[in-house]
């Protein structure tokens, strides 16, 4: 007999969808996200959450019964290109973010996630912070170069890299291009591009794990003829090691208040997004392993370069990931894609893992 989803929908707009005849068992639950960078794939999120769907489709259809409830879900913002931090839903649902806090965020039109989750009917009743699961296991593409390089099918996903989001204003004077003379300049735009170039110099130098990032640069009053007045830049900093990790941060601080200084403009700083590197239950890195080497497919352990909500399930329950490969590392990329055979091995290794896990 079909069993079908019971949905609640959270304070936050995060959405779960319970199988069970069962009330008093935590589920094992699996899921992802279904939102996406905009200029973003296919594959990124909603690969683990219809995977998960296509699990309880399977358990229908063969009329098996878990021992355990299962939970299928998705959260809400994990991006955080909108709105930050990333991970957004998935933080508050394990009471990392007071809900308060995250319903008040805004975008850059001053949209508040509050007022967008109600617009679209997403503002649901279910508390949030008050976490109810037994384990945690999400599917995803790997969205780096490392399993299609090496011809690798499954990643088991032990590590998770440290994240630093920050956006830095830099203010000058906006003056005319063609009468101020280079000495008598206060050009953000310039410091603005001179951080640019120091961020990729510094990640290079530091080497290892290190990557940096300058994703964004607004400059006002954005006109040919106007020295820029001010410039907004976010840097995405991140590192394996959490040491490093603030010794870059550090480090970039350092170089932007000395350029601005010498460029006669100020800095003002705002913290996007900080998130310690994590390290995911061995035991359950470990079933993945197990799984995927009993359906025949090569595997191996790994660190995921990019954020998850699985980082913030492994506060509050034993969780790891499972990885499929991305074709030439490309991600957040229309062009991002996973060969259909490596979809179903990796929809079929989380099938085995959560059938184990919920008998
Ligand atoms: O930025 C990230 O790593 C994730 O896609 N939010
Ligand atoms: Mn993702
Ligand atoms: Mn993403």
């Amino acid at each position: 007999m079909d069993r079908l989803l019971e949905v609640t929908i959270d304070a936050i707009g995060n959405v779960f969808g319970r199988r069970s005849e069962r009330r008093d068992l935590p589920p094992l639950m699996t899921g992802s996200h279904i939102d996406t960078v905009r200029t973003g794939g296919r594959y990124d999120g909603n690969y683990g959450v219809l995977a998960g769907l296509e699990v309880v489709e399977v358990l229908n259809r063969a009329g098996i019964e878990t021992e355990r409830p299962i939970s299928v879900a998705f959260f809400t913002n994990e991006e955080g290109a909108r709105f930050h931090p990333d991970m957004m839903g998935s933080l508050v649902y394990v009471g990392g973010m007071p809900l308060g806090e995250a319903l008040a965020a805004t975008d850059r039109d001053g949209k508040l996630v509050g007022e967008e989750l109600s617009r679209i009917g997403y503002a649901g009743s279910a508390p949030v912070g008050r976490p109810h699961l037994h384990r945690f296991v999400e599917l995803h593409i790997e969205q780096g170069p490392v399993l299609d390089r090496e011809g690798v099918t499954i990643g088991a996903v032990d590590t998770l890299q440290g994240i630093s989001w920050t956006e830095l204003t830099i203010k000058g004077t906006s003056n005319h291009a063609g009468t101020t003379p280079m000495r008598l300049r206060h050009d953000a735009g310039y410091v603005a591009a001179e951080l640019t170039a120091f961020v990729r110099r510094m990640a290079r130098e530091i080497g290892g794990d290190q990557v940096g990032t300058v994703g964004s640069v607004k400059l006002f009053p954005d006109l040919i003829n106007v020295i820029p007045n001010k410039a907004v830049v976010t840097v995405d900093v991140r590192n394996t090691d959490e040491r490093r990790l603030k010794e870059a941060e550090a480090r970039v601080a350092a170089f932007a208040e000395e350029a601005a200084k010498a460029e006669g403009c100020s800095v003002e700083w705002k913290r996007l997004a900080r998130f310690e590197p994590v390290t995911f239950d061995s035991g359950m890195a470990a079933l993945i392993e197990r799984a995927a080497k009993g359906l025949g497919f090569s595997v191996r352990r790994m660190t995921s370069g990019a954020g998850h909500d699985a980082q913030m399930m492994q506060r509050v329950a034993p969780t790891a990931m499972i990885f499929v490969p991305s074709v030439g590392g490309i991600s957040h990329n229309v062009r991002e894609f996973t060969k259909p055979e490596d979809l179903e091995a990796g929809a079929n290794v989380l099938l085995q893992v959560m059938l184990e896990l919920a008998q």
